[in-house]
């Protein structure tokens, strides 16, 4: 079993898409075990995007990530990192594939309406970001023997 923390961004909030984005999470089978809604301090989001701070469209990605609430979570499941990843499609609207998320409801690099830990290392760094072990509820779901 892996996790993966997720970032319901400022647009997907906005746009009221956070039932959809949610329903195709649970419909593939993944757990939410914690979840939240939230303000993105500017630091917060240094740490959140560290490997990005230096580079040149980061001023406006801050801008973005601190503009509106956004809604944290830690899904679980097998393989959950690349499972949500893939649901996701690639990091621009505008190329993702259709069927995926961003490709069927972003046309931009940046308003890419969620977020989704990498890897191993960077989820166990996101969730600590973002969650205590108080507030990770693990359980085991009633229906996993059918999923
Ligand atoms: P991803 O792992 O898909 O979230 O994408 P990256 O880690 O490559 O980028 C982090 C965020 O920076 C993405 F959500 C989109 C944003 N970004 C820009 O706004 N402009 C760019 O040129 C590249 C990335």
């Amino acid at each position: 079993m892996e996790r993966s923390l997720i970032l319901l961004k400022p647009d997907c909030v906005q746009r009221r898409l956070m039932g959809a984005v949610l329903t195709r999470f649970e419909n593939k089978g993944l757990n939410v075990i914690a979840m939240k809604m939230l303000q993105v301090t500017p630091e917060l989001a240094k740490q959140h995007y560290a490997e990005h701070v230096e580079k040149p469209f980061y001023p406006e990605l801050e801008g973005f990530i601190t503009s509106s609430p956004v809604v944290a979570m830690i899904l679980e499941g097998t393989e959950a990192i690349s499972v949500v990843r893939n649901i996701l499609g690639a990091t621009s609207g505008l190329s993702a594939n259709p069927g995926t998320i961003r490709g069927d409801f972003s046309c931009s690099k940046q308003m890419n309406l969620v977020h989704a830990s990498d890897g191993a290392e960077s989820a166990a760094r996101e969730i600590a970001l973002y969650f205590s072990d108080a507030e990770i509820c693990a359980y085991q779901p009633t229906i996993a023997a059918w999923v």
